[in-house]
């Protein structure tokens, strides 16, 4: 049918099929992809764009990588699913890999991000009544205020964005939420014999790549150890090399008693996470407690496998790195009265904008892309700019160009 379409007409004509018959769940730039090649993605009208959102950093190796592409094609000519009913010959090696990988003895394998989420939490329970012996049914567990930790029930609870939660009550208790970067905060509320948990993102990546204060994650790995609370790292986003390290907890040399990965395990083939944690944890769990049908699935297995040996081959959390300084050195440089502040680690930032326009924002994501670079904005002035972690040099001074060129646009 597409076939038939004149090419601007095309872009319409994809836009009023998801109006029509998906739910209105999104808001998404007026723009159809069809494909992607590394930092590029293409629409359906023939342009190219870099990609400043990577798939919400799901892709930092890259659209498409061809050993991504060719483990994926391999596997699912082989096996693709067996249950967990069955044991797989790609399930152990995985794990085995992944444990070895981050320095934890197991891993639970899981697949959406807040499954994984969910998956840290029900363990932390376990753990409080098991090990820590907290009476049943009182355990806490800490978040922090402005958090995103995905769409589930359970844990749109301790959301405080009311996006995320209106007209979704009721909600499940056992979490209090304390402010974001704030080690006083984290010192009175972890007081509580009842606390099990702390969960925090290193960085928080939908309030807007709110990067903490230095030592911020040491302190609360000290005050976790000290009061036997379980110190639970989402590194859903903010892993896997896109800050400049492989975890962003590893700025701060912090390990995390409980680690949950997704997004860029699987460099944006199919949905993978991961739980980890070492045996006093993760042994709580006894079969039939929990699981999934598709969670470590061979074709996950093996495409997470060759997911995470890219990252150390082709030295992505080094480049993220130097890329990062150039990018936020480069858009500093345009001195645009506009950008009220760029902040970020890594190749995760986002530019703040200065407006008198509310929708300034959105109309520079508009600007961007008609000047062939994708991103998106969010909480009205916020964009985020973090493109796949295989970016060059050129491409960098290539893209601050056309965000230079956009911000112009808002004289
Ligand atoms: C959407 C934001 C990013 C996450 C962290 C868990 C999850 C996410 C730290 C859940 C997911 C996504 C989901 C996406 C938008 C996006 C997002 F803008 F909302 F905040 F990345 F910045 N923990 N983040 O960032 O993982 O279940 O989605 O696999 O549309 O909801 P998931």
């Amino acid at each position: 049918m597409s076939l038939t379409i004149p090419a601007e007409d095309k872009t319409s004509y994809y836009l009023s099929l998801e109006d029509k018959y998906g739910a209105h769940n999104y808001h998404p730039l007026p723009v159809v992809l069809e494909r992607g090649k590394g930092v590029f993605v293409w629409d359906v009208e023939g342009n190219r764009y870099y990609d400043f959102l990577s798939g919400y950093s799901a892709i930092n190796q890259g659209h498409c990588h061809p050993r991504l592409v060719q483990a994926m094609i391999q596997q699912a000519q082989q096996l693709t699913l067996t249950s967990r009913a069955f044991h797989s010959s790609l399930l152990g090696e995985y794990e085995q890999l992944i444990t070895g990988y981050f320095g934890y003895d197991k891993v639970l394998p899981m697949n959406t991000g807040v499954e994984a989420v969910e998956t840290a939490l029900k363990l932390c329970r376990k753990w409080a009544y098991q090990i820590k012996n907290i009476p049943t049914g009182k355990a806490k567990i800490i978040v922090c205020a402005h958090n995103f930790h995905g769409r589930t029930l359970a844990v749109i609870s301790f959301s405080t964005d009311p996006d995320s939660t209106s007209g979704f009550g009721p909600f499940t208790p056992g979490f209090e939420i304390i402010p974001y970067n704030d080690t006083e905060a984290l010192a009175v509320a972890i007081q509580d014999p009842y606390v099990a948990g702390f969960l925090a993102e290193p960085i928080q990546g939908e309030a807007g790549v709110v990067v903490p204060d230095k030592g911020y994650l040491s302190a609360a790995r000290k005050l976790c150890t000290q009061h036997n609370v379980l110190m639970i790292a989402d590194e859903i986003q903010t892993g896997l090399c896109r800050t400049g390290k492989m975890l962003c907890c590893d700025h701060e040399n912090v390990r995390p008693d409980i680690l949950i990965l997704g997004k860029a395990l699987s460099g944006g083939m199919l949905p993978v996470s991961a739980v980890l944690a070492d045996n006093a944890i993760m042994l709580t769990l006894q079969p039939g407690e929990h699981g999934s049908t598709y969670g470590g699935n061979p074709l996950a297995c093996k495409i997470a496998m060759e997911a995470l040996t890219l990252l150390k081959e082709e030295k992505m959390a080094e480049n993220a790195e130097k890329m990062g300084v150039l990018l936020r050195e480069g858009i500093q440089k345009i001195q645009s009265p506009h950008i009220a502040l760029i902040r970020g680690k890594g190749l995760l930032n986002a530019i703040v904008i200065r407006h008198a326009d509310k929708n300034a924002a959105w109309k520079l994501c508009l600007e961007l892309k008609k000047n062939g670079l994708l991103a998106k904005p969010t909480h009205g002035d916020k964009i985020r700019f973090a493109p796949p972690l295989i970016i060059t040099e050129e491409q960098i001074v290539e893209s601050i160009s056309m965000i230079e060129k956009s911000l112009r646009a808002l004289d």
